[in-house]
């Protein structure tokens, strides 16, 4: 995964605001709600939250097994053929695997569906009962999602854990579950076999891959595991086929461990009833989601993100195929070279991306803008901008000869990197920068859907429509969402703010999952239920609602600290401040009550400072031996300050000192989650001794 961390997610942004005041259009309005006081908004289109768009269907497997029979011979999943697998070396003595893959092989709805009853009997037969609980750890793929659907149609909780979680917090949360099954890929397999003693639960293993790793042997003597590969389940299903044991509404579907920013990660129990309520909502965002459409599913399934966008796939009649971070594009890191990336391949019309993967896209081409240089830049620039100033008004009416001509000059190529034929992308996860929103828009030529939205509320929250220009916004309330704001006095955020209420957001409905697995303290702190009956999430997020009802994410609560003078910092904003400086690949700001300044430290970009090193003539032993220069450190402390007041961050609020750190910060390191958000307490302890030098030194 470590080639979707180059980009970074700006936890919170503050970005200039277009708004488009041309139409008036109310997209959230206010509504009537129980509970404590508070400013709350709901979709303008439903009173009631949804909570099932189809008659009769109330749970995740009866949705699925209606769509198989409404699309039977249309094709749902893909996966790529794997032609050969080659090592390439690179120049200084490393090498890289290569694949080389060739074009997807589909299964029909009928096909899929016959996959997912004969996996499900299957895992009847291998002894798995009712109650016990299974868990995929494995990246996003085809038999992914088969066995999640498998075992909803045998009534079996799903636990979910990211591929690329630490061992510690794996053990918890098998440990935890009382895990009996894991479902996993022959890279997770070594894992798991690494730390067999510590997992008493664990009876049954099912490999994904037909090759399992010879260390297996070893264990399937030392403990009690079966190791089975997954296509034998399938034929051992298919051969003594089980009735299915269908769930209820009310049953737990899911229960997904997200690497939280502090401590071991938490388990947050998802019914059918909630993921489904989430489904139905997205249904209707999409615009004229349909049949035609193909997805490109690449983000990790254990996101909750992926998971609703994968149904959401499935119900419309679209067809869904898979693909990696690493070999996303033609120039992917895994991708041998001359061959086809995942995009070029598939041709998707959707996608789903978190803010550092389009960044990343950004970045890759002004690069090769930059590199280009001469008439082809200006060329560029100049329809850029031209683009920018005709979006200014609405997306809908940007249309036109000028439009027509700039793509065809210019932006045509530069689509042709995600396939050429997106026409819709939704972000979620984290905020996405004006900036890149704007030139994902205007090169990729289609709308982004920003959400906003949480494990805890089943990624229901707030989805900006597809006409709406205005950037740095996360939109109203999906149909199945209220969204509140509730006074925080401490932080000086109150829904009396003119001229937008502002306060910490939560989040009501029939979306909002059912509490943390075996942690009724941290439920009881974080959920609500108001004398109504309805269910809220205290987010902990701060937020502001603009006259047409959309939402904007400003603050978080518990990154605002007091300083010795009784200034509060908020962290993320200054944070997002930061990192605009080109030396910046991510930074954390640090700031202790108990000082009358910050500190920060600073995962420096290797590239911008080896450039500026080298037009410098500064000599260095490699990047860690450059990064401890006193004058590298000037130059980067300088050009924070430089965007510090660029944001007019107040003088307090920039750091009076920094270190530089050579090691990018990336979530197998643990410094970062999946979803690429800096985790405080882990970077904190990891560099402690860092932190404390910066007060003590002079
Ligand atoms: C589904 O499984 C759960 C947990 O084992 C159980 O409590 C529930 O009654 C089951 N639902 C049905 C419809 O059997
Ligand atoms: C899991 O449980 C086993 C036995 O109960 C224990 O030895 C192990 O330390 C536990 N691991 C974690 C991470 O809690
Ligand atoms: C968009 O229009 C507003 C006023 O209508 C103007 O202030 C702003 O600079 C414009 N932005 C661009 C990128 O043209
Ligand atoms: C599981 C859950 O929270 N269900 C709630 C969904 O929302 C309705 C009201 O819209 C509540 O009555 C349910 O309790």
């Amino acid at each position: 995964m470590s080639a979707y961390i180059v980009g970074f997610v700006v936890p919170l942004v503050f970005t200039l605001i277009f708004r488009n005041t041309k139409n008036g259009k109310k997209r959230g309005l206010p509504v009537d709600v129980g509970g404590e006081p508070g400013y709350a908004i709901r979709n303008h289109r439903f009173t009631s939250p949804v909570e099932s768009a189809w008659e009769g269907i109330s749970t995740l497997a009866d949705l699925f097994e209606l769509s198989c029979k409404q699309y039977k011979d249309k094709r749902l999943l893909g996966t790529r053929n794997l032609i050969s697998r080659e090592n390439e070396v690179a120049e200084d003595g490393r090498s890289f695997e290569k694949l080389h893959l060739g074009d997807y092989e589909w299964l029909t709805f009928g096909k899929a569906f016959e996959a997912v009853c004969n996996f499900s009997s299957g895992l009847a037969q291998l002894g798995h009962e009712r109650e016990e609980r299974v868990a995929i750890f494995a990246d996003t793929r085809e038999e992914w999602f088969i066995a999640l659907q498998g075992c909803f149609r045998r009534n079996v909780t799903v636990v979910t854990i990211y591929a690329s979680l630490g061992e510690e917090a794996l053990c918890h949360s098998l440990n935890e579950t009382e895990v009996t099954t894991v479902i996993c890929g022959r890279k997770e397999l070594k894992k798991l076999v690494d730390i067999s003693g510590q997992l008493d639960t664990v009876k049954r293993v099912i490999c994904m891959d037909d090759e399992i790793p010879s260390n297996v042997a070893l264990v399937e003597g030392s403990t009690s595991w079966t190791v089975t590969s997954f296509s034998d389940v399938e034929k051992l299903g298919q051969a003594n086929p089980v009735d299915a044991d269908l769930p209820l509404p009310a049953d737990v579907a899911v229960i997904m461990y997200t690497s939280g920013s502090t401590g071991l990660p938490k388990g947050v129990m998802m019914t059918h009833g909630n993921v489904l309520a989430t489904i139905s909502a997205v249904m209707t965002i999409v615009p004229r989601i349909g049949t035609r459409d193909v997805y490109l599913a690449y983000l990790p399934l254990a996101h909750i993100l992926e998971l609703v966008a994968e149904n959401v796939m499935v119900a419309a009649g679209c067809a869904i195929g898979y693909g990696s971070p690493l070999t996303l594009t033609d120039t992917s890191n895994k991708i041998k070279r001359g061959a086809k990336g995942d995009a070029t391949a598939l041709g998707p019309t959707l996608m789903a991306a978190v803010p550092a993967i389009l960044d990343r896209v950004r970045d890759g081409v002004l690069k090769k803008v930059n590199a280009k240089g001469g008439l082809s830049k200006k060329l560029f620039d100049f329809a850029y901008a031209r683009r920018l100033s005709a979006m200014n008004g609405s997306w809908f009416g940007a249309w036109g000869l000028e439009r027509l001509l700039w793509n065809f000059l210019v932006f045509r190529k530069v689509r042709v990197v995600l396939g050429g034929r997106v026409r819709f992308l939704l972000s979620g996860g984290a905020p996405l920068s004006g900036d890149t929103q704007r030139f994902i828009n205007i090169c990729l030529g289609a709308p982004i859907g920003q959400g906003y939205g949480l494990t805890e509320t089943c990624a229901g929250g707030t989805f900006s429509e597809a006409d709406d220009t205005s950037v740095g916004r996360v939109g109203a309330p999906l149909p199945c969402s209220f969204i509140k704001l509730i006074d925080w006095p401490e932080g000086g955020y109150l829904t009396s703010n003119s001229p937008m209420p502002r306060g910490e957001i939560i989040i009501g409905g029939p979306n909002v999952t059912v509490g943390y697995f075996k942690n009724e303290e941290k439920t009881n702190e974080e959920y609500k239920v108001d004398e109504r009956g309805m269910r809220w999430f205290y987010t902990g997020d701060i937020g502001q609602f603009h006259a047409d009802g959309c939402l904007q994410i400003i603050d978080r609560k518990k990154d605002i600290v007091k300083l010795q003078h009784g200034e509060y910092v908020s962290l993320g904003k200054v944070e997002a401040a930061l990192i605009v400086s080109p030396y910046v690949d991510n930074i954390m700001l640090h700031a202790d009550p108990f000082h009358s300044y910050c500190v920060a430290l600073v995962a420096a970009s290797q590239s911008t400072l080896e450039d500026w090193a080298k037009s410098q003539g500064i000599v260095f032993i490699d990047f860690s031996d450059l990064c401890q220069k006193e004058e590298t450190m000037k130059e980067v402390h300088a050009s924070l300050i430089k965007a510090g007041k660029k944001a007019r961050l107040e003088k307090f609020e920039i750091p009076a000192k920094i270190k530089l750190l050579a090691e990018a910060w990336t979530p197998e390191s643990g410094l970062v989650t999946a979803a690429l958000k800096i985790k405080r307490e882990v970077i904190r302890k990891t560099f402690s001794e860092e932190l404390s030098k910066l007060y003590t030194s002079r």
